[in-house]
């Protein structure tokens, strides 16, 4: 299969993040996307094209258009106040202070359009964040243009980013602006399959009260596990989502036993909707090394999530979020894609 993948996913570096009390170098860094793509090379996975560029107009169908508008001006509006160093929020309106209010200070707009302060600004960060939209539009539209299979290599990621926030890494939803993309260019319904370790909780609040997208989740039960606020089990959609929206949530400790399990379960659910397209939110965080994940998934069994997804028979546009075990990211990402292939 092809790979989409840009090189200016690099200009966001060096970034820092909020971890228990310290600020920290940012688990989510370059590397990632290059041990990937060296990998995909290495073993002949397919063609690794850069992506053509795409407007932001289905972005703003999917997120609210002022947070879109928002992030191209942070960087600016960040140094122009006279702060270097990352552009991060220090204050969010939760429960008791006002969110109906949007702040003039950039460090306020910070905290008002995220929900945590894992998503910070370099200068190169909006830079990278486009063209990460543009490897999933340009993935998305091979798919709808008749290829089995497609990986858009993205960084940064994006399923923790929703409607008007952004955290966890995550700035635009690739795989939900890819989703809406599908549907508006000639498919009916469209599956959101997340295998991230992580709850995908951007994904899920922006297609919760929609019947055409069903999104189904496997992940850290977010009673212990980031990002903690959503992905329980009762969280089913509601109005015409109704039903719609399938959570997973597994204990600290699941291995394939567990996870594979979950796998079919959600699968069996995917059949029964009946999409037209498949996107895969694909963050291999699950690994039994990843540095800031519980559960005990290992290499071998990264082929297997291929092998089960292509068993689908489908169209399948697979989109990159996590993984931070960076030296075996490759591998078991790419084993997930290489698994597909072997089964078609
Ligand atoms: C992004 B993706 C846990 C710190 C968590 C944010 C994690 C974001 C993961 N101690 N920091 O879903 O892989
Ligand atoms: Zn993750």
């Amino acid at each position: 299969m092809k790979t989409i993948f840009s090189p200016r996913h690099a200009g966001h570096a060096g970034n820092v993040e909020l971890m228990t009390g310290k600020i920290m170098p940012a688990f989510e860094m370059p590397s990632r996307a290059e041990f990937i793509r060296a990998r995909a090379e290495e073993v002949g996975l397919g063609p690794i094209l850069p992506p053509d560029a795409f407007d932001l107009d289905t972005a703003r169908r999917v997120h609210d258009p002022a947070y879109v508008d928002f992030m191209p001006t942070v960087w600016e509006r960040w140094t122009a106040a006279g702060f270097d160093g990352t552009a991060l929020p220090y204050t969010w309106p939760t429960r008791g202070l006002r969110g109906d209010v949007v702040p003039d200070a950039i460090e306020a707009q910070l905290g008002y359009y995220s929900f945590d302060a894992g998503a910070g600004f370099v200068e190169g960060t909006w830079d990278a964040i486009r063209s990460s939209h543009d490897v999933a539009l340009t993935a998305a539209s091979l798919v709808s243009g008749g290829e089995r299979a497609a990986f858009a290599l993205c960084r940064p990621p994006g399923h923790h980013a929703g409607r008007a926030f952004m955290g966890g890494y995550c700035y635009l939803n690739n795989a939900s602006i890819a989703a809406q993309w599908l549907l508006d260019h000639g498919a009916g319904k469209v599956s959101i399959l997340d295998v991230d370790y992580h709850h995908g909780n951007g994904t899920q609040e922006i297609f919760y009260g929609r019947g055409d997208v069903q999104v189904l989740n496997l992940h850290g039960d977010p009673k212990v596990e980031y990002p903690y606020f959503l992905g329980h089990a009762d969280e089913r959609g509601e109005g015409e989502g109704e039903g719609f929206n399938h959570n997973y949530p597994l204990p600290w400790g699941t291995d394939w036993d567990g996870w594979g399990a979950a796998l079919v379960d959600a699968c069996l659910k995917l059949v029964a909707y009946g999409p037209d397209v498949v996107v895969v939110s694909l963050g291999v965080d699950t690994f039994e090394r990843d540095p800031i994940s519980k559960f005990k998934l290992v290499t071998e069994d990264y082929p297997k999530i291929g092998r089960r997804i292509e068993a689908l028979g489908l169209p399948t546009l697979f989109v990159m979020e996590g993984g931070y075990a960076v030296e075996e990211i490759g591998v078991n990402a790419v084993g997930v894609l290489t698994g597909f292939e072997e089964g078609n």
